[in-house]
Parts: C-alpha cells; structure tokens; sequence
C-alpha cells in the first residue's frame, strides 16, 4: 500500500518544529521513520503534514555532564551503540542496544523515536525507566522535563503533549567502580520485540556487596516496568536472596496476555529472566572493574 497523502516540512530550529507541531492537530514528527513509515504505507497513521526533525544541531550528540550522559533524541540507536561514553557510563543501554530492531533498523532509527514510540516490548524504554532516566522536552514555553516512570503511561501512549518533542533522555551514571549489567529477552526471532524482557544493574563494593540494584522488566504489561529489590543493598546478592527479592517485588507485575503468550507465562518467564539478569550482573560486575571509574 502507499501512504495517503500528506505535506512535508523540515523546520530550522527546534522551537519551529514546536511551533508548527502545536499549530496543527494532524502534523506528525518524524525522526528515524522506522516505525512511522510502515505505519504509513499500511495507512495505520495519516497525517496531514509530517515534521521532519532528523537534521534538527539540537538534538543530535551525547554527551557527559554532572553525573548523566545526554543523549539527543535524533541520535542513531547504532551510533549510540558504539559511542564509547555509552559503553563506559551507561553500560545498561550499551548491553541492550544490539536487541532493538536490526542493524539497517538501528543505522536509521532514533534513540528520542524509540522512547517517543513507547512500545511496551522496546529495549530503550526499559533501560530509561530501569535506570531512572529523566526524558527530557521542548515544548513552545520552553524546555522540560519528567522522570520516564511518568512518562510512560501505556502501550504506545506517553504523557507528551500536544507541540512537544522529546529533545534528549538524560540517564543517570552511577558513580561505583565495580558496576555489572544484565540482559535477558525472550522473542520469536533474534532482534525481534520481546514477550518477556529483563535489565539489572549492580554495584557491588570491594568486598563484593550490593551498593546498589536496579531491575525491570519489559514486555509483561502495558509499559516497562522498575521493580523493588533494594532489600538486596548490603547483601552479597546470593541466588536465594535474589530469588527472594524478585518473587517479592514480582507481585506487582501486571502482566497481559496477546496471540504471544499468555499472562501466566509472561509473569512466570519475567521471574526468571529478572533472577538470572540479577545474578549476570552481580557476576559481570565482579569480574571487572568499570573502565574510567570514579
Ligand atoms: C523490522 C523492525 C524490527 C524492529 N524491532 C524492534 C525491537 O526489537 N525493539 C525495539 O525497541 N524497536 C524495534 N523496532 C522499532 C525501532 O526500529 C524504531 O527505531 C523505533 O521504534 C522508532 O524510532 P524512529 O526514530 O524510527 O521513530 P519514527 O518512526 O520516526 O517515529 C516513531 C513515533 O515517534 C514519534 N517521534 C519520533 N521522534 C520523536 C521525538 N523526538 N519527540 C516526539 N515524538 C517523536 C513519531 O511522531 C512517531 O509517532 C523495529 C522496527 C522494525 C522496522
């Protein structure tokens, strides 16, 4: 099918793409176009007119200031895959990059589009609300911002409102010099989207204690989801305890069932994948110290 029909722009300036976006109920964003086109041809989204932001100097880059790494929302998933800021100081986005989409998928489509997207099985919407991450705006009064957990709201649904864009997601760097990631997905296909998906973090101190854990799980409900298990902090995060940790903090998982897979089985798979990506984590950050650490 081809795309009805529409009217493309490619504003200057970041408040232009704000403006004209705001000015018109039917206009669309576009960034990397590796969701939005195929919506288009299969005449799932019409737009009247399209924004294109791609080439917008204000959203592209990545970089490191006081205790964050910025990412700009047009900033290309693969070149986030290779930037060595990212590796060094976000090592959880750097672990779940190679899972999102393909690599011609990943040449073209955006870090801002994916969070924008908000699939509840996306990799990087579950490292930003895994992390704590802070989505940051610009909106026509200005820029803003708001943790991921409140922006994510529900399959495909974020709380942007009408003339904002995402301008850059700000993920926090943890200051520790033993840090381990863990990653875990289940899905039909390699690099396909996840029934189930898993993401720890850890810190752990010389002597190989939990500083500090942060796990969540995409793919299980209607949004990726951060689950409690500080009660690991202080612990040398055994297997029992993390088993521990996860079925308590798993009671608040609402899991949905599709043509994919049941809601038992997501709740059931998420427990385990969150108990082995907990256990990679501990594992990885024992094994080596971060590069560059503080
Ligand atoms: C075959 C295939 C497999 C895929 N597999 C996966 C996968 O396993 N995991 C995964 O996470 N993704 C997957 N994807 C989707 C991923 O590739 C997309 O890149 C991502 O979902 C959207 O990013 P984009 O830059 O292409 O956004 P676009 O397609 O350009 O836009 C997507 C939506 O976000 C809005 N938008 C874009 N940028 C902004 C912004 N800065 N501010 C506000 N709104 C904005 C657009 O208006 C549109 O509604 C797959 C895609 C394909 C085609």
């Amino acid at each position: 099918m081809k795309p009805a029909p529409f009217d493309y722009v490619r504003p200057g300036s970041l408040a232009e793409a704000c403006a004209l976006l705001a000015g018109d109920e039917d206009a669309r964003l576009i960034a990397g176009g590796q969701t939005l086109v195929p919506m288009l041809a299969m005449r799932l989204a019409r737009p009247a007119k399209l924004i294109d932001i791609l080439r917008l100097p204000e959203l592209a880059g990545i970089r490191e200031e006081a205790g964050a790494v910025i990412v700009g929302a047009t900033t290309r998933q693969a070149q986030a895959e290779r930037d060595p800021v990212i590796r060094a100081s976000v090592p959880m986005l750097a672990r779940v990059l190679p899972w999102v989409g393909h690599p011609p998928t990943r040449n073209r489509g955006t870090v801002g589009g994916s969070i924008a997207n908000a699939d509840p099985s996306a990799e990087i919407p579950l490292v930003a609300v895994t992390l704590g991450a802070e989505i940051m705006l610009a909106t026509t009064d200005g820029p803003t911002s708001m943790p991921a957990d409140d922006f994510f709201i529900g399959p495909m649904l974020t709380a942007i409102g009408q003339g904002e864009c995402v301008s850059a997601i700000r993920f926090p760097v943890w200051p520790h010099k033993h840090i381990g990631v863990g990653f875990f997905e289940i899905s039909a296909r390699k690099s396909d989207f996840a029934f189930v998906a898993a993401a720890a973090q850890v810190a752990l101190d010389e002597e190989g204690r939990c500083l500090d854990v942060a796990l969540g799980v995409g793919g299980v409900g209607d949004r990726p989801l951060r689950l409690d298990v500080s009660s690991l902090v202080g612990t040398k995060l055994d297997s029992a305890s993390a088993a521990e940790a996860v079925n308590a903090a798993s009671v608040e998982l609402d899991a949905s069932s599709d043509l994919h897979a049941s809601a038992a089985y997501r709740r059931r798979v998420s427990v385990v994948l969150c108990i082995r990506a907990l256990e990679q984590a501990r594992d990885n950050a024992a094994a080596k110290p971060k590069k560059g650490a503080r």
